[in-house]
């Protein structure tokens, strides 16, 4: 059982290892997190995806272009495919919960979707990527298949935002008690309200936090 000491050093190792992409070092002090007893959530949560949330805040201030991000992304994936295995169901209230996840019709953008995509894995949810130009009637039918707590929305043109209202629709004449949530940078707060979206997420570092907000402010789930 590693010492507070060597546990936060083992943190903050993961952490620096995903902002500076070093894909090496993110395997490494995973494999040393499992073999010292650091719990592998605690790894992901406080170690990777805490990394990712950086790289996230460095991306907005343009600190950190989109070819950063990517490898970053990498590197928190090299750590991701070690501890993942090693996530027990339990660990934390998020565990098992799903989410449903594309970006719509017409639109083949899926950097910010895959990073979305990114912070729900690390937080140990069951993620079902139906990846990109998604037809609309697509995610009402794997909602229904999955039984997924939420469906998350990806658009990144004002041209192809303008689905989402209808996708809503879809989903909630199916499951209406799913909850949706819309992202992606033309979509803003109202704009989400005015589609009729349950939750909106400016950025991947907030969307869980703003899922797990979403079904405890709905109640539905969760
Ligand atoms: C990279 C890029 C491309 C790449 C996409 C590669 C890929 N695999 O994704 C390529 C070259 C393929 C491309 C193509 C096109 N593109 Co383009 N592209 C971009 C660019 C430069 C960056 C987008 C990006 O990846 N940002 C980085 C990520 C990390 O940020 P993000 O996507 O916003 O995601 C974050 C949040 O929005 C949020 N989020 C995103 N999705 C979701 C979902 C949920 C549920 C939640 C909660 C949160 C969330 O979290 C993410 C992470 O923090 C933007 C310009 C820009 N600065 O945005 C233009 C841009 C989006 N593209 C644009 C256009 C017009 C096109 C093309 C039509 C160009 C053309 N004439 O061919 C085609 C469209 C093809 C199509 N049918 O989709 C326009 C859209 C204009 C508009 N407002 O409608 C933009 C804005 C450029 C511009 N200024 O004109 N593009």
């Amino acid at each position: 059982m590693a010492s507070a000491e060597r546990t936060q050093e083992i943190l903050k190792g993961l952490r620096e290892a995903v902002v500076a992409y070093d894909e090496e070092a993110a395997a490494r002090l995973s494999k040393a997190a499992l073999a010292e007893g650091v719990s592998a959530y605690d790894a992901v949560r406080q170690g990777l995806a805490a990394g990712m949330e950086k790289v996230g805040e460095m991306f907005a201030k343009h600190e950190y272009f989109v070819p950063e991000v990517l490898l970053c992304s990498d590197a928190l994936y090299a750590g991701l495919d070690i501890l993942r295995p090693h996530i027990r169901a339990g660990d934390a209230s998020e565990v098992r919960k799903q989410i449903v996840l594309g970006t719509v019709e017409g639109d083949v953008h899926d950097i910010g979707k895959n990073l979305v995509k990114i912070m729900f894995e690390a937080a140990g949810w069951l993620v079902h990527d139906l990846g990109t130009d998604v037809k609309l009637e697509k995610f009402a039918e794997e909602q229904a298949r999955t039984n997924a707590d939420i469906v998350g929305l990806s658009a990144l043109m004002t041209s192809t935002m303008l689905a989402m209202p209808r996708v809503i629709q879809m989903i909630k004449a199916r499951s209406p008690g799913a909850a949706v949530m819309v992202g992606g940078a033309p979509l803003s707060p109202e704009i989400a309200r005015q589609y009729g979206a349950d939750g909106y997420a400016r950025n991947a570092g907030e969307a869980v936090r703003e899922a797990v907000n979403m079904l405890s402010r709905l109640g539905t789930k969760g």
